[in-house]
């Protein structure tokens, strides 16, 4: 398995130019189609008679991360020849996908990759897809297991708690009151990740105070009023984990022009788009992600091999993902992308997405 998210000099300016292509909507392959990729909903012949149409559902329209993590299903798609369609709500609320779930369903697609914002609420209708023949891939923010085939992880909930607990401590020198500002209430993602981070606080850190968790919904606005009211509410705040990248960027961007910038920190998940002019300018010291266009890619190449029958989703299934190599299906029918990366002013101008 590999990523191309490493610190290696040739490996950094690889992927800067693939992101550059990917979100400049160009695809690497040779034979790919850009009309079929351009339209969506309709069913693609991959060689075979498989019913290659995709579509991405992400937890909302119009966050960066998701923009570039379709994009990379789109490369993927039109790699192998299928249709590419991305549809899904203006909010992030828990049951707010379930109406375009349907919809596919009497489409007929032949897969949906679904970030989902709640693990049970869209359980219901991607079964009715399933008992449909529609394959489902859960990216990002999974479901419960028994509503998908197949969960495409970014890193490990561990790892990614870890990274955030790691860089916060060292931000704030191990002690004082900290907030986390994350996205819905009901995120499959964010609350796994912010159980560890509480785990991992109380066992190795026992100095830091976590005073408060707010939910600035995955908006923008919204993420920007809750880091206002944070400051409001705790003045002896120290800093703010925020483990999303809307979240990170509201808070970073109130900060920047506010009197606590530099005096409190800020550290979550950020895109290196949204929050280089943060780290540009001192307000934040060190954020982390993963790829999201390779968790796209991933997540495309991972629903062909279903929608082909190649797999099923059981423990120990292999599949080819293009650039990316093979991988291996874990236990509970998940898909592991590799390790969280932390970007800082050393680094982040070898990034753009
Ligand atoms: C936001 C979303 C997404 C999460 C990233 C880190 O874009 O909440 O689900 O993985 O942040």
């Amino acid at each position: 398995m590999t990523s191309s998210l490493t610190p290696k000099k040739g490996g950094l300016a690889a992927l800067a130019m693939t992101v550059a292509l990917v979100v400049a909507g160009c695809s690497s392959g040779s034979d790919s189609d850009p009309t079929s990729s351009a339209t969506g909903g309709g069913s693609a012949e991959g060689g075979s008679d498989a019913n290659l149409a995709i579509t991405f559902l992400p937890k909302n329209l119009g966050n960066a991360y998701f923009d570039t993590s379709d994009a990379g299903g789109e490369e993927a798609i039109g790699e192998f020849g299928g249709t590419y369609a991305e549809v899904g709500p203006a909010e992030a609320a828990p049951d707010a996908q379930v109406s375009y779930i349907n919809t596919l369903t009497q489409q007929g697609v032949g897969g949906i990759a679904v970030s989902a914002n709640d693990p049970e609420a869209i359980c219901d209708a991607l079964n009715e897809a399933r008992d449909n023949g529609v394959k489902v891939v859960t990216f990002d923010s999974d479901t419960n297991p028994d509503c998908r085939d197949i969960f495409i992880n970014q890193a490990t909930a561990e790892g990614i708690a870890q990274v955030q607990v790691d860089m916060i401590a060292e931000q704030i020198g191990d002690e004082g009151q900290i907030a986390i500002l994350s996205a819905t209430a009901n995120a499959t993602n964010q609350n796994a990740w912010i159980e560890l981070m509480e785990e991992m606080l109380a066992a190795d850190h026992p100095d830091i105070e976590l005073v408060d968790v707010v939910y600035g919904d995955d908006d923008d606005q919204t993420s920007f009023d809750k880091t206002a009211a944070l400051l409001q509410t705790y003045p002896d705040l120290k800093g703010i984990v925020s483990p999303t990248t809307v979240g990170v960027a509201a808070a970073a961007r109130y900060l920047s022009t506010s009197e606590y910038k530099g005096e409190v920190a800020i550290t979550g998940l950020g895109t290196p788009n949204q929050m280089r002019s943060y780290v540009e300018d001192g307000t934040c010291e060190a954020f982390a992600l993963w790829n999201p266009g390779d968790l796209g890619y991933l997540a495309a190449y991972a629903a062909k091999a279903l929608i082909e029958g190649e797999i099923t989703g059981a423990e120990g299934d292999m599949f080819e993902a293009g650039k990316l190599g093979e991988y291996t299906v874990d236990a509970d029918g998940v898909v592991l992308l590799g390790d969280p990366y932390v970007f800082d002013a050393d680094n982040i101008g070898d990034f753009d997405f």
